[in-house]
């Protein structure tokens, strides 16, 4: 496959640009190859600058539900920039963007809107630390929240460890609050309260989607649920993945469970940056201007962002059902499938899935935490990925990421799909 153009931009953006990307993942290192450069996208299909096409399984890393440049999304969007694109003053659509989400995520009273799911954890934490006048947080070994310092931590040695930075550039102090604990294993959360009295929440991503697709445990999930409420910590769900993805209500409605936090993004966004946190009135009533925890950010909800945002929410709501049920037939059939595949092949690799959300796992045993995740063979990940590519089928560039469906993908390009694994598979194996 040719990707001359590609290579050239590339070579360029080094010069102007870390890495030649503006966000690491993007530069395919983990996989061993320069990365394409797009020229646009249509439906589930991505076009890089060698005119290659893809059918794309990346979707910007989750925001694209209804896939690229969807006309139904885009509709009216000339209006909106015709008329201005940020004000710096509050617009009606911020009003109703809320109150669409607030209605549908009834573990949120109130909402406020900013410009990255980063953005959203961080300032959930803060809430949180101030709504308790605690200053500890657990996150969970293999869980990604965002780059914050205070997030940008991993397991130390032994069970129940402050986070080590595992950034340069983060003071040690700023991760001295961070407890890391072992994610689907409650026991590490037990132990992390018995030690600490002064913790203030516990961050979690319901359903991991960081370290390939790993979801919690129904038990997991309600024992979090349980001990948060009896040592008086706040739950907090990042749902900057699962949000709208899992379920309309993501992983808190699909479990049942009310966390006392939420944090979203990318969806609610339809592809302009946009994130979001909310909780109970009495918890958000302790945010700037009405409570004293600042936090600001000059293009939180402009009025383009929150078009695509509430045009996607509206599109999810008015074909729930068809939504969900065809990006959980997509995901039944890609697993299906791909399990047939390693059989038939005897490859050492598992397929986790829950509803929509897919991971291809190059390891040999049942996947419940970071701990098998890290034995993945990255090589054969690596391999896969460029033989997939080669054949048209962009996967995502890390073994740690899931793979991203659209409602507009195919049961015709996941049959595509599964007959180009068992190809590539076939060579590399
Ligand atoms: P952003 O700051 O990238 O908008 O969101 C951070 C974030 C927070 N929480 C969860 C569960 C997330 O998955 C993310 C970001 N996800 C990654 C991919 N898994 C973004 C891709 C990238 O870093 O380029």
């Amino acid at each position: 496959m040719n990707r001359s153009r590609s290579e050239v931009v590339f070579k360029e953006a080094e010069k102007y640009i870390p890495g030649g990307v503006n966000s690491p993942v993007r530069a395919f290192k983990s996989v061993g190859m320069d990365p394409i450069f797009v020229d646009h996208g249509k439906g589930s299909r991505l076009y890089d600058i060698d005119g290659n096409e893809y059918i794309d399984y990346i979707c910007s890393w989750g925001p694209l539900i209804f896939g690229h440049s969807n006309e139904d999304l885009l509709e009216g969007i000339e209006d909106i920039f015709k008329k201005g694109t940020s004000y710096g003053i509050p617009t009606a659509i911020e009003v109703d963007i809320a109150k669409e989400i607030t209605e549908i995520y009834p573990a949120m009273d109130q909402i406020r809107m900013v410009n990255s799911g980063t953005e959203a954890t961080m300032s959930a934490i803060r809430v949180a630390r101030a709504y308790t006048n605690r200053d500890k947080i657990i996150k969970f070994e293999g869980c990604y929240h965002g780059h914050s310092d205070g997030l940008l931590v991993e397991a130390g040695s032994g069970a129940i460890t402050f986070g080590e930075p595992n950034s340069p550039g983060v003071p040690k102090g700023t991760t001295k609050d961070t407890i890391v604990c072992k994610y689907n294993d409650l026991t590490s959360v037990e132990k992390a309260f018995e030690k600490f009295d002064d913790i203030a929440a516990i961050i979690l991503e319901p359903v991991a989607g960081n370290m390939g697709v790993v979801p919690g445990t129904p038990e997991f999930l309600k024992g979090l649920r349980k001990i948060t409420k009896e040592k008086g910590a706040l739950l907090i769900f990042d749902e900057v993945i699962t949000g709208f993805r899992l379920s309309l209500g993501g992983a808190q409605e699909y479990f049942d469970i009310e966390p006392d936090l939420t944090c979203l993004g990318k969806i609610i966004g339809g592809g302009l940056p946009v994130g979001a946190y909310g909780g109970k009135k009495e918890i958000m009533a302790m945010v700037s201007p009405v409570g004293n925890v600042y936090q600001a950010g000059t293009l939180s909800g402009n009025p383009l962002a929150m078009h695509m945002g509430l045009r996607t929410i509206k599109k999810l709501k008015e074909n729930k059902k068809e939504v969900y049920e065809h990006l959980s037939n997509l995901g039944e059939r890609l697993e299906k499938g791909m399990q047939k595949n390693i059989d038939a092949l005897s490859i050492k690799a598992r397929v986790n899935r829950i509803e929509g959300m897919v991971c291809f796992f190059f390891v040999d045993e049942t996947i419940k935490n970071f701990d098998e995740v890290k034995k993945a063979n990255t090589d054969m990940y690596s391999k896969y990925f460029k033989g997939m590519l080669d054949r048209g089928v962009l996967m995502p560039p890390s073994q740690f990421e899931g793979l991203f469906l659209s409602a507009v993908h195919t049961f015709e390009e996941i049959d595509e799909t599964l007959k180009k694994q068992y190809e590539v598979l076939s060579e590399i194996q």
